[in-house]
């Protein structure tokens, strides 16, 4: 992919901590296919972030390249679009080393997602997990990245980003474009199926509580009729019925309709009829992905291809960046 100085440029990551979930894929994928044509887009796979929690070599490995592959399986084309592995380039270490440096420990101790993970990880609160914030703002700031789209819970992390990027550019004027958060028209937040109050998260204990991209149709069947809903059987969006909200919220997005089209087709009938209507539907628009990504695991040749072009393509354009970055900061050409 070459850079078209007209078009705006777009990053994005996914961290390969786990499985991806119906939540990521609503949030975040499959809105950025639609962006590919109308703007330089750079999506990596986030492993350097993923270990700052355990992970298990051999697991971490396979969900990096699986995350890779559902990329492509979901529509992201490595001909229109830089695909790449973090850790292949070099430069989003080095910059968040030197962003560090210029980051307050009063911006970090304020990250919900810091307080969240360290306390939910509370035997492992390492300072990656605390400076994890500046090396998303080195994979955002080497690509002069434009926009950032990204679910809800990553805004105050982009806005951290911007905090930090004004700072250094009023040191070091003209160094960094300014990123905003893009955050998509639909599924920026699609919520657990076993408590509605709660986003649906790869991380979560509860298994029925989120649809994998790869999970077999019967599970997610199985998921679907165990949702949460609530006991007066209509089917229409409330604030006191957050289960059946989600579950219409889905079933808009899978079939391609509002929710107020949704509400109508299923009035007057049931709970049992409907959930098996938004699983149905669910199979239906993950089945090309899970049999795409299936296909592309199997094919590691190809996958290596795309991520090394990838890598050489980023790694040319974060070089730019640093380059710069150490003349203005003062560090000695080499
Ligand atoms: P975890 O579930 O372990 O907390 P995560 O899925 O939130 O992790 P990532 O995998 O890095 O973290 O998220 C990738 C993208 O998916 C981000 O842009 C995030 O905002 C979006 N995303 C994640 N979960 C949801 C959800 N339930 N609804 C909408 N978007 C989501
Ligand atoms: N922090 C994000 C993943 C992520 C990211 C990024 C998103 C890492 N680097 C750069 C946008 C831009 C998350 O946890 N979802």
């Amino acid at each position: 992919m070459i850079m078209d100085k007209e078009k705006k440029t777009m990053l994005s990551c996914v961290q390969p901590s786990g499985k991806l979930t119906l939540g990521n894929y609503l949030g975040a994928m499959r809105n950025w296919v639609g962006l590919q044509d109308d703007y330089n887009c750079i999506f990596s796979v986030a492993n350097e972030h993923a270990i700052t929690v355990r992970q298990v070599p051999a697991e971490l490995r396979r969900n990096t390249l699986e995350v890779l592959a559902q990329y492509i399986a979901c529509g992201l084309d490595p001909q229109k679009t830089i695909l790449f592995i973090q850790s292949h380039v070099a430069a989003h270490a080095e910059l968040a080393w030197i962003l560090n440096c210029y980051t307050m420990f009063g911006e970090l101790s304020r990250m919900t997602q810091f307080k969240d993970k360290s306390a939910r990880h509370a035997d492992n609160v390492n300072a990656g997990l605390f400076t994890y914030p500046t090396l998303m703002a080195a994979d955002i700031l080497l690509y002069q990245a434009d926009y950032v789209p990204v679910g809800i819970d990553q805004v105050q992390h982009v806005e951290l980003t911007r905090n930090i990027a004004q700072r250094f550019n009023n040191l070091f004027p003209n160094t960094f474009t300014m990123p905003e958060a893009y955050l998509g028209k639909v599924g920026a937040k699609v919520m657990s199926l076993q408590d509605p109050a709660k986003k649906m998260s790869k991380s979560d204990d509860n298994t029925n509580s989120f649809i994998l991209l790869l999970d077999k149709p019967e599970d997610i069947m199985r998921k679907f009729k165990r949702a949460v809903t609530d006991s007066d059987n209509r089917i229409v969006r409330a604030e006191d019925k957050p289960g059946v909200s989600n579950l219409i919220g889905i079933y808009a997005l899978a079939t391609n309709q509002t929710p107020e089209q949704v509400e109508a087709e299923f009035e007057g009938k049931g709970y049992g009829d409907f959930k098996t209507a938004c699983g149905e539907a669910v199979v239906e628009m993950l089945r090309p992905i899970r049999e795409g990504t299936e296909d592309l695991l199997k094919n590691k040749d190809y996958l290596e291809q795309v991520y090394k072009e990838g890598a050489q393509q980023a790694a040319y354009l974060a070089r730019k960046t640093m380059d710069k970055v150490h003349r203005k900061i003062g560090f000695v050409a080499k």
